[in-house]
């Protein structure tokens, strides 16, 4: 093992120049279970103790922020059936919600195991879905879509929504 030294002064540049910290925004979690059994596209509560589709949170500046869906996911049905997760934002300012990339492609957050039908199929998976979005400074909202695709229902539990810069 070899030994450096480091000038006091050298430490002292480094520890000035180091990056800015990256800021959770906003945090939730729903510990209930939800269950989807139609084509048409749902929202999901991804708050639990307030019971809400959508939350908000803040941008001190502009720019890139991640938000991250995690979910135990389970859907009954064939191997190709899946359900498609999108995240969408509302940011601050005129606009609505829009889905942001790569989400707003034909993601698959879980999918069917093929298993035959027996009324409640499927296997549990932890799984995430996450984009990324330019922001203005400003207070924004967002919330989860998801669309089944093939199959008989989607289960979601055990969420966490996280929002960070
Ligand atoms: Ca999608």
């Amino acid at each position: 093992m070899k030994t450096f030294m480091i000038p006091a002064v050298a430490m002292a540049a480094l520890f000035a120049t180091s990056p800015a910290q990256a800021e959770i925004l906003a945090a939730a979690t729903n510990v209930v279970e939800q269950l989807f059994d139609t084509a048409e596209p749902f929202n999901v509560v991804i708050d639990g103790a307030e019971n809400k589709n959508t939350i908000k949170f803040k941008t001190s500046k502009a720019g890139p922020v991640i938000i991250t869906f995690y979910a135990e996911c389970r859907v009954y049905g064939d191997i190709f059936d899946y359900v498609d997760v999108d995240i969408f934002v509302d940011p601050a300012g005129a606009g609505g919600f829009v889905p942001i990339a790569p989400t707003n492609d034909d993601n698959a957050m879980c999918s069917g195991f093929g298993e035959a039908p027996s009324g409640n199929g499927g296997r549990w998976i932890s799984a995430v879905v996450a984009g990324v979005v330019d922001l203005p400074k400003g207070t924004h909202k967002v919330r989860v879509r998801g669309t089944l695709n093939g199959g008989n229902f989607v289960r979601l539990d055990d969420i966490l929504l996280s929002v960070q810069n």
